[in-house]
């Protein structure tokens, strides 16, 4: 279980702040403080599991200003200041202690919304398993950002120069923001920035850290593809929501991405099984026909020809009889493999309904498609078909001429089927 502590003398005001932040952590149990007596022994008792603590600093039996923030940094909770008036001497008491993520006017419900959602986004971090990486040659600033980091939910790692960094950031797929200062031996900030950029392909916010006198590396930072940049010193409020602010976009273009890769697996699906034969797995004849049109009017600026066959299994209406629906469904499954074999790539095979079968073999004239279509009948009547005892096909073989359209071919080949299974079955007829 985790919790929420909320501390806070006026019940009004703590019931609205445990409301707002009951609807964004629902599975969260979050608790009432109304003094500073009863919050110490609830934090001494829950410690580790306390997630966030919103903290009037005015409670009933307040006797020092400010000393319950030390105490929750004892216990490393998070903690989120609640004020009723901006205090400029309280803000820059609280502003360097690390356990404080940010300070807001109560009385305001859109500051009370603002600071949930942050506490929210801080626990999506967590969630998420985010990491970060602090890249800067001053250790005391690299502790600092790193403590920021912490609090906000970021597991971090820390690099002394640009060269350093990129190793790591290739190596873990799990950073996703880079918070770079700008001089560095080796590689400078705004290089690392711009191999990034050219060699890491996943989703990276990159802040650049610049002090104020560096205008034009600030420009250099955003051209080489940092998504921000942050002037040295500064306060923990303003890195706070910048990194939040740049993370988010990260997580939405993320989201559309991810949104989009489903749906264009949809769209593919949902386009396999309209052009697919489920029985075969070949295309289905209303995908042929579309590859016919396309043929004819490739083949009627081109002035390529095209062979065009119709074949239909010989008496497998008595395999049905004979062996039953499923073996005949075996057959027509085997068949299609008979086949494949003997056909280039860019030839189409579809199965055109029942037993019969089309093939559209381009850049293929009548002799060429006569050969094929002999391989194939040769092949199906030699093939060794399990439980049947042998299976052969007729076959009729025409031709794209000049003005010929889909339907004119394919009546043409049709009658030249017609003719073969007049003329004795197992055979290609052809004109
Ligand atoms: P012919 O040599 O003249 O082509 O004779 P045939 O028996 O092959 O021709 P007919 O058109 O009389 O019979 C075709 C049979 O194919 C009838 C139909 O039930 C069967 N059939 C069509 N589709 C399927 C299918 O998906 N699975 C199975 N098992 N049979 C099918
Ligand atoms: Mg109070
Ligand atoms: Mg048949
Ligand atoms: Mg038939």
């Amino acid at each position: 279980m985790k919790y929420i502590l909320i501390m806070e003398d006026s019940r009004a005001t703590a019931q609205t702040i445990a409301k707002m932040a009951q609807e964004l952590f629902p599975s969260f149990q979050i608790d009432i403080a109304s003094s500073e007596r009863e919050a110490k022994e609830y934090v001494l008792k829950k410690e580790k599991e306390i997630f966030i603590v919103f903290a009037d600093l005015h409670l009933p039996d307040t006797t020092e200003v400010g000393e319950i923030i030390d105490f929750l940094r004892k216990y490393k909770v998070r903690t989120i200041i609640l004020t009723s008036s901006e205090d400029l001497s309280l803000r820059e008491k609280i502003s360097n202690k690390l356990n404080v993520i940010d300070y807001v006017i109560k009385d305001n419900l859109t500051n009370i919304q603002y600071v949930t959602q942050l506490a929210q986004w801080v626990y999506k971090n967590f969630m998420a398993d985010r990491e970060a990486i602090v890249v800067d040659d001053a250790k005391l600033q690299r502790k600092v950002s790193q403590a920021i980091l912490t609090i906000l939910g970021f597991k971090t790692w820390e690099a002394v120069n640009g060269k350093e960094a990129f190793e790591m950031i290739q190596e873990n797929d799990n950073i996703n923001l880079v918070v770079t200062d700008l001089e560095m031996p080796e590689l400078n900030g705004v290089e690392l920035t711009s191999l990034l950029r050219r060699r890491v392909h996943r989703p990276l916010v990159i802040i650049g850290v610049t002090a104020s006198k560096d205008q034009l590396e600030v420009i250099k930072f955003l051209k080489y593809g940092a998504n921000d940049y942050i002037t040295k010193p500064f306060s923990k409020e303003e890195f706070i929501n910048r990194v939040r602010k740049d993370m988010i976009v990260l997580e939405q273009t993320a989201d559309l991405n991810k949104r989009i890769q489903i749906i264009m697996k949809q769209k593919a699906e949902i386009e396999k099984l309209a052009t697919t034969d489920s029985l075969t797995q070949l295309y289905n004849r209303f995908k042929f026909n579309s590859i016919l049109e396309e043929q004819i009017k490739e083949s009627a600026e081109s002035g390529n020809t095209f062979a065009f066959i119709i074949f239909d299994i010989d008496k497998f209406k008595s395999i049905n009889d004979g062996y039953g629906h499923d073996i005949g469904d075996y057959v027509l499954q085997e068949l299609p493999k008979v086949i494949k074999t003997k056909l280039r790539e860019n030839d189409v095979f579809a199965r055109w309904g029942g037993e019969e079968f089309v093939l559209l073999l381009p850049k293929t004239g009548i002799a060429g498609g006569v050969g094929i279509a002999e391989k194939i009948r040769r092949a199906v009547e030699g093939y060794p078909f399990q439980h049947v005892n042998r299976v052969t096909i007729s076959l009729g073989v025409s031709r794209y001429n000049r003005e010929d359209n889909a339907e004119k071919i394919l009546k043409r080949a049709d009658s030249l089927l017609y003719k073969a299974k007049n003329g004795g079955r197992n055979r290609v007829e052809y004109s």
